[in-house]
């Protein structure tokens, strides 16, 4: 457990994130032998979840905070039971090094059998009487566990965060405490010196390098890389680590780049996603962010994907890009709020905090019966996160425009060169990308 490393994405994942987290673990694992686990910092949005039903592979394990757990530093200790002979918890103890959980009938804890609540329980039977002292080990060793044991120890939740019971850790007496499962269940032990200084855990950041879009506390974990296609914003580390940001349409691309350079090709349906997650990104190769890169990558994963006898056989780039395109797509498919919230990235500039969504479709047209839910619906997040300001970006994935909805905007947006139509919202001709077009048109705004 402590020697896993988690690759993982941004929260709100979109298709790449995903994608490149399977990818770059399967990588590790394969020309390095590490023991590398895709990770996803969020739910799966509407058209991730397609890509993976698709191709048949599992979500990457859910992991939204990267302070250390109880569960991280428990031990599964063999236990024994409240009636059973002392001479068993004997035995467990000579194998944990000096302790044995006590447990209820019904898998409750109920207390310890250390050294010292021995010493106390033989000193109980024995007291000063000289006379008593004739008793053997073996007859000591009859005495039902429940005798022996210690019950005043103290309880945590296996899930919980070992940073918010500090004060408590350090206040309790003994040295052991239970680690209990949601149903007050035994899971294991934990030793007071592992919980003060408890291991970080190992993060592999892709898609994404600003803290603000990565796991809630990063900066408990121990950060070993970077590999994304992002703007800059990243944290800073107490030593070197790899990181790479390079100018590309996807992390996808860089990744297959890298099992390439390994000699190897990705298996049919992790090629299909990472193919997924470069189509997505690109709008099917046909944003400005798209390189000759982004190219010859999607060649390289659809000769892996479309292998004979895959389940995307039949596919072309084109075919299976628009599949991806349109599941993600519509606005009428997905609750407004959902619409706001799946596909959003926080940033900060100056004094400003805002968010900025974006939301595909193949018919702007479609907008005009949304605008208003939509309005109110990206009211209520800004609102409810304390941002100061908010866009939703409409991208017709056809034409290749997009439409603003803004809310709460400061006055210097007001330059934003983007005609005001009737409705209220910005049309934002030929711009179909947050990070290369809008963002930057954004911030150069904001930073005046
Ligand atoms: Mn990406």
């Amino acid at each position: 457990m402590p020697s896993a490393v988690y690759v993982i994405g941004h929260v709100n994942p979109d298709t790449d994130s995903i994608a490149s987290a399977l990818g770059y673990a399967w990588l590790l694992r394969e020309r390095d032998g590490l023991d590398a686990v895709p990770a996803r910092a969020g739910a799966i949005n509407p058209q991730t979840s397609w890509v993976l039903k698709r191709l048949g592979l599992d979500a990457p394990i859910l992991l939204t905070d990267a302070s250390p757990k109880f569960e991280t530093v428990m031990r599964r200790l063999d236990t024994t039971t409240v009636d059973r002979p002392l001479s068993e918890a004997w035995a467990i103890a000579s194998r944990t090094g000096g302790i044995a959980p006590v447990l209820n009938k019904d898998g409750s804890p109920y207390g310890l059998v250390t050294g010292r609540s021995l010493f106390s329980f033989l000193s109980q039977l024995v007291g000063p009487h000289p006379g008593r002292q004739e008793i053997t080990i073996n007859q000591i060793l009859e005495f039902p566990c429940e005798r022996a044991a210690d019950t005043n120890i103290a309880r945590f939740q296996a899930s919980a965060r070992i940073r918010d019971a500090l004060h408590r850790i350090l206040r309790e007496e003994g040295d052991e405490f239970w680690v209990l499962d949601e149903a007050g269940r035994y899971v294991g032990i934990c030793r007071q010196r592992d919980l003060l200084n408890p291991p970080r855990l190992k993060l592999i950041l892709v898609d994404h390098n600003e803290a603000h879009q990565a796991i809630s506390s990063l900066e408990e974990a121990e950060l070993i890389e970077i590999l994304d296609h992002h703007r800059l914003g990243n944290p800073s580390t107490h030593t070197p680590i790899r990181f790479t940001v390079d100018v590309v349409g996807s992390t996808s691309t860089l990744i297959s780049e890298r099992i390439e350079d390994a000699g190897l090709s990705a298996p049919p349906a992790l090629a299909g996603i990472m193919l997924a997650g470069l189509l997505s990104d690109t709008l099917i190769l046909s944003s400005p962010t798209t390189t000759e890169r982004d190219r010859r990558a999607a060649n390289r994963l659809a000769r892996w994907a479309f292998a004979p006898g895959s389940i995307l056989e039949t596919e072309t780039i084109r075919s299976f890009g628009e599949k991806v395109l349109s599941a993600g797509a519509g606005l009428g498919a997905r609750s407004p709020s959902e619409v706001v919230t799946s596909d959003m990235k926080i940033y900060s500039a100056g004094p400003y905090q805002f968010a900025i969504s974006q939301a595909e479709v193949s018919d702007l047209y479609e907008l005009t019966e949304h605008i208003d839910a939509l309005q109110a619906a990206l009211e209520k997040f800004r609102e409810s996160r304390g941002l100061d300001f908010a866009v939703l970006m409409v991208t017709d994935v056809v034409s290749s425009s997009s439409r603003l909805l803004l809310n709460n905007a400061p006055m210097v947006l007001d330059e934003l060169p983007y005609p005001r139509q009737p409705d209220g919202t910005l049309l934002a001709e030929g711009v179909v990308s947050r990070k290369k077009q809008l963002l930057p048109v954004v911030l150069g705004l904001l930073e005046v």
